[in-house]
């Protein structure tokens, strides 16, 4: 019965090749390409990652599959003007196999690795690395027996029996700072609390006091900067594959202070969202939840480009009766850079392909299409005075082909003047969106292939887009050493403003998050 599963899990999937652009290949240190079929049994105890470069770790460490050291390195080397006034840290969190699965699950996927979250404290010019996975309920079940117990991307009938009932959440996606706490995400399950300064892990499953309704919490909360609230939400809230939509809100305390429920029309993959002063809009993807492949063993979605993709909107603080689902322009979108609403117009800016940007998803009609995967920025309009059920959608920045697009974080909810985005393809970098005058530069580091990067206001009340954009940059020439790069958006240059040189690669990551000293508890001790 095993090999049937194996068999029909790998069967499905479509081909990762080189030129592939999704996030899925975009992620830094993952872009290992297609799992492959079952490895023949090894002997239990011993830490064997597959020698294929297509499984789940394969290769290990030697191949920089996986990374699984957690240290700390204080006062990192730092060339250039790193600004001395900058207090704050950086974070980082992706996906790093803890264990190699069993052999029936190797083709499991990259993003079902365990959470590992490193970061960069930075105070008075000096930069200080850490990093530490993430102990949810998982690691610390495969910790004590020094074996993975979980088998395919959320798909919990594949896991050992013994873990039954344990959180499945690996907190490997991203991370935010909020009501004092260093959350940690996974959007299958509830956020980890870890100290935002020594990182150790506070709360395996953070409910937000006992209040969160759902069962799950999306990798992407926003704030609204007006108020300081956290707005959340979490899909398949009502148990694995439900339809229930859980939207909440918390105040500045982490207490909810809003929580309602909708019906999405299919269980699918909402990655990202946007909250506007007024609404919220859902985002519903056409990467399925397909109850057959799931029962067969394979990952928990699948690609089915026959079914439309859906922008949920509802009003915020209403009970949600108002949701209005809509279709229009099918288009494959992961990531939000920003949205607002005037009246009853809104407006909502994504990153996305015409078609599935993650191919280590199966497929369920046709193949990998490496160029209906390429990102390009689509600007989404509604008016809800209009009572089709239809939104607008046109692609802005034409020039710009990129994923992980996003914003300075103090303009969510309200119009903005300028986007982030990993740019991909020839002259890759990252990409500054200048939505006022219309124009768009790409930042790049020749002989570097860059991660997400994150902008870092120059101080807390600094105008809009005013700082720096740091992130992790990986060199070519030197087998993928890692800097730690700092761009500064205001010097005119080109060039980055500085660089903390690491003696190595570091983990990998999905996302990144910048966190000021003022909103880290204990920060000011040092
Ligand atoms: C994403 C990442 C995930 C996931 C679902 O980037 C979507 C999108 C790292 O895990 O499980
Ligand atoms: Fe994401």
């Amino acid at each position: 019965m095993k090999d049937v599963k194996t068999e029909k899990g790998i069967g499905r999937r479509a081909f990762l090749g080189a030129s592939a652009v999704g996030t899925g290949a975009i992620v830094a240190g993952l872009a290992s390409p297609q799992p492959a079929g079952a490895q023949a049994a090894r002997p239990a105890p011993q830490v064997d990652f597959p020698e294929d470069p297509r499984a789940f770790g394969g290769g290990g460490a030697a191949a920089g599959a996986v990374n699984r050291t957690e240290m700390d390195l204080v006062d990192c080397e730092v060339e250039g003007d790193w600004p001395v006034d900058l207090d704050g840290a950086f974070y980082r969190v992706g996906p790093d196999p803890q264990y190699p699965k069993a052999p029936q699950w190797v083709g499991d996927i990259p993003f079902d690795g365990e959470g590992h979250v490193s970061m960069f404290r930075i105070k008075d010019g000096h930069v200080d690395y850490r990093t530490r996975y993430a102990r949810n309920q998982r690691w610390k079940a495969q910790r004590e027996a020094r074996k993975s117990l979980f088998g395919m991307y959320r798909n919990p009938p594949t896991d050992d029996p013994s873990v039954e009932g344990l959180s499945r959440g690996t907190a490997n996606t991203q991370l935010f700072v909020h009501h004092g706490k260093l959350l940690v995400y996974k959007e299958d399950s509830p956020p980890v609390v870890m100290d935002p300064l020594t990182l150790e892990t506070l709360d395996d499953y953070y409910t937000f006091g006992g209040a969160l309704e759902s069962e799950t919490h999306t990798a992407h909360p926003k704030i609204d900067p007006l108020t300081g609230e956290y707005i959340g939400f979490g899909y398949e809230a009502s148990g694995f594959l439900s339809k229930d939509v859980n939207v909440f809100s918390a105040n500045r305390d982490g207490t909810i202070t809003w929580s309602v429920t909708v019906e999405a029309p299919y269980a699918g993959m909402m990655h990202d969202f946007c909250v506007t002063q007024d609404y919220v809009v859902l985002y519903l993807t056409n990467m399925v939840a397909d109850p057959d492949i799931i029962a067969a063993g394979g990952p928990h979605f699948a690609y089915d480009g026959t079914v439309p993709c859906y922008l949920g909107v509802l009003r915020r603080g209403g009970d949600g009766s108002d949701i209005r689902w809509m279709t229009g322009p099918n288009l494959f979108c992961t990531h939000v850079m920003g949205g607002w609403n005037e009246g009853t117009r809104i407006t909502v800016d994504m990153d996305g392909g015409e078609g599935n940007q993650f191919p280590f998803f199966p497929s369920k009609h046709g193949g990998f299409d490496p160029q209906a995967a390429i990102g390009r920025i689509r600007r989404f309009t509604v008016d809800l005075a209009n009572p089709a059920n239809t939104y607008r959608a046109e692609t802005i920045f034409p020039e710009i082909t990129g994923v992980l697009s996003r914003q300075d974080d103090r303009y969510h909810t309200l119009p903005y003047r300028y986007g982030f985005l990993l740019a991909t393809g020839p002259g890759g970098g990252w990409a500054v969106i200048d939505h006022q005058t219309g124009t768009s530069r790409v930042l790049s580091v020749p002989g570097y292939s860059l991660s997400e990067m994150c902008f870092v206001p120059r101080s807390k009340d600094a105008p809009e887009g005013d700082g720096y954009l740091i992130g992790i940059g990986s060199s070519v020439e030197d087998a993928g050493r890692s800097d730690l790069i700092l761009f500064d958006l205001q010097s005119g240059s080109d060039e980055p403003r500085a660089r903390v040189r690491m003696p190595f690669k570091c983990v990998g990551q999905v996302h990144g998050f910048w966190a000021d000293a003022s909103d880290i508890a204990g920060a000011s001790q040092g």
